[in-house]
């Protein structure tokens, strides 16, 4: 018999978790390294998490908005512009990584495999990975691209965690029901984190949850 998993929208956070979220990046993110390949990385010798996501979907917007900082990580409307791990450090404590994005169709098919390597490389052998952050489409929900992600993800026994995107944009009705088709979607992953994020890098929805979740995180150890 399948299992059942029951994905909760917004996770409560008290006063505090939200406050150490907070403080953990009041002081910034410092940018340490791009890395082309695996080679690359830097010394795994503190916490990590990372941001996944189809080209587009927000991630170096996200960054930006939990580091408080506009140009941290470079945004873009031309899909596929963050072509490497990019490595940010927050206190010494933590590192946060804005990865490439996947998805693009129109990326040449070299460029998309060697990428593909890369990736799953890093993912399934990063061992101070904590979380993977994935990012949706608050207006789309998950894709087919998501869901082989998320197979490499539960394949390698990674958690992950679904952050949706974009929340301004969508219609009240709209994002409803791409909660739903989210929640849904996740059943078929065990390595899903039961909880869902709701964020837009616009509003600032959602972006202190997202820092208590990555603090609640450090505070588990
Ligand atoms: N309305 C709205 N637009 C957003 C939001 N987040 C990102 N965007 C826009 O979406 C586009 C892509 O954002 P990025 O943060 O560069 O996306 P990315 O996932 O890092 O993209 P790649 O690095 O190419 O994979 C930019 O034009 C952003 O301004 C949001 O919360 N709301
Ligand atoms: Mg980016």
């Amino acid at each position: 018999m399948a299992q059942h998993f029951d994905f909760s929208i917004d996770p409560d956070f008290t006063e505090d978790e939200l406050e150490t979220g907070r403080l953990l990046f009041a002081r910034g993110a410092e940018f340490v390294i791009g890395c082309a390949s695996l080679s690359q990385l830097p010394p795994g010798d503190r916490m990590e998490v990372c941001f996944a996501g189809r080209s587009n979907v927000g991630k170096s917007s996200l960054l930006n908005a939990i580091t408080g900082r506009k140009a941290l990580a470079r945004t873009s409307n031309t899909p596929g512009r963050t072509q490497q791990l990019n490595y940010f450090d927050i206190n010494s404590q933590l590192y946060v990584v804005d990865l490439p994005g996947y998805g693009y169709a129109e990326a040449p098919k070299k460029v998309v495999e060697a990428w593909q390597t890369v990736l799953h490389g890093y993912l399934a052998g990063r061992a101070n990975l904590r979380r993977v952050f994935a990012l949706i489409d608050g207006r789309h929900g998950i894709k087919a691209v998501d869901h082989e992600m998320f197979d490499a993800l539960d394949r390698a026994a990674v958690p992950f965690q679904v952050i949706l995107t974009k929340a301004d944009k969508p219609r009240a009705s709209e994002l409803e029901a791409a909660i739903a088709r989210t929640q849904e979607g996740l059943q078929r992953h065990p390595t899903a984190f039961p909880q869902i994020i709701i964020t837009s890098s616009e509003t600032g929805r959602g972006v202190d949850k997202v820092r208590a979740a990555i603090a609640r995180l450090m505070s588990e150890g």
